[in-house]
Formats: C-alpha cells, structure tokens, sequence
C-alpha cells in the first residue's frame, strides 16, 4: 500500500519527506493540503496533526507528523533499501544526528524567516522587514563558514557518505537558490558549492523537482 503524504509538493516540510521516500523507493501517494486557503488549519486536518501543519504520512494504520521524524522513521524502516542515510555504528548515527540537529536549529529557522519575509508576507500584501533579511543572511554567512569548514573535511556533512543530514538540507538550500536569490552564499564557498552540486543532482533529488514542476 502506497504511503500518504499530506501537504503540498512545493513545500519545503514535504519535500524532506518526499525526497527521503524516493531515495528509498517507497510507494507513496501524494494528498495536496491548499495552505493558502489554511486547508491545514481545518478541524478534519487537525485530527491528523494537532498543530495544523505539514507534513502528515499515513502508512496502513500508522500516522505521523513531523518532517524529520518522518525521515528517521523510513530510513530506519527501509534500512536494507537503498542508501543507508543513518549510519552504521552508534558513532555514525549519533553524527548524523547532531548534523540533523544542526539543520533544524541554526540553519532552518533563518531560511523560514527568509521564507516568511520574503514570499509569505508580501503574498499576503505586507511588506518584509528587509533588516531582518539581513540579519538573517549574516547569521546564514556565519552557519555557511562552518558548513565550508565540516565539508573542507568530509565528503558530506555526517561523513563520506550521502545521509539524512545531508538530504535535510535539500529543500531550504533550493529555496535560497532560487527564490530568496541568495545562492552567491553557497557558491562562493568551494567545499559547500561542491556539495551542494553532488546532493542535488542524486536522481531523487532531480525526481522530486520534476514531480513539483519547478
Ligand atoms: N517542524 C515541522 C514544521 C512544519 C511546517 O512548518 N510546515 C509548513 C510547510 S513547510 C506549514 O505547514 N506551513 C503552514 C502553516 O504553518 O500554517 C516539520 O518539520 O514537519
């Protein structure tokens, strides 16, 4: 049976969901949640996540929400299939938890304030705080360096190998490319640009944007 994936495919949230199931090669079925008309405020939506967000996955009878939780669960899950994306000893996983880590608490937070400035607010008619932008790209500049200096390193975040670590990061950098115009931060950082080049072109990643028709 095919997994569910609720949200919409152009979301960032999603997208580390999706991009996780097809390097699996899971089945997966994709239910569009219309944020801009707040489908994932409404009461039936809230019953299958309280805090009116996606994504969701339904897998036969079992549910879950949050995105990286969601991705620790198939990787475990399809631990045989595909890329192994958590590491083998405890000190592999552990690793890949703290980049994991790393990519939810310094780095995510400033693209989604990237996010809400940039598209959310001026979508809705308000202007963004362009000081925030700013700060918000210093702070980036900063999390960069260290990025550049990891990857100076080690072929990808976790390790020399291709983990979950590494695909987190795949929807919010393709936001900074693209949309928030700030892809100078990845390229003009050899070791990050490199890895960058490397993630996104893994056959996953390239499925994914043709499925979203970017
Ligand atoms: N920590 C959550 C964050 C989920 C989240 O922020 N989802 C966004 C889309 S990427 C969303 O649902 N936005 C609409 C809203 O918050 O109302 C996760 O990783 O799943």
């Amino acid at each position: 049976m095919a997994v569910k994936v609720y949200g919409p495919v152009r979301a960032a949230c999603p997208q580390r969901v999706l991009v996780c199931l097809l390097e699996k090669d899971v089945e997966f079925e994709i239910v569009h949640v219309d944020l801009d008309q707040g489908d994932q405020k409404r009461p039936e939506f809230l019953l299958r996540q309280p805090f009116g967000q996606v994504p969701v996955v339904e897998d036969g009878d079992f549910r879950l929400f949050e995105s990286r939780a969601i991705v620790r669960y198939y990787a475990a899950k399809y631990a045989n299939c595909g890329p192994n994306l958590l590491g083998t000893t405890l000190e592999e996983r552990a690793t890949v938890d703290q980049w994991l880590e790393v990519e939810a608490h310094n780095f995510n937070y400033l693209v989604y304030t990237l996010v809400l400035q940039l598209m959310v607010l001026p979508c809705m008619g308000q202007p963004g705080d362009l000081a925030l932008v700013h700060s918000c790209e210093r702070k980036l500049e900063v999390v960069f360096d260290i990025y550049e200096n990891r990857l100076s390193k080690s072929k990808y975040l976790a390790g020399d190998w291709f983990s979950l670590a590494d695909l987190s990061h795949l929807p919010s950098i393709r936001f900074l490319m693209n949309e928030a115009k700030l892809g100078h931060l990845v390229k003009e950082r050899k070791h990050v640009n490199r890895w960058w080049e490397e993630i996104s072109g893994r056959p996953a990643w390239k499925k994914l944007m043709k499925l979203a028709d970017y």
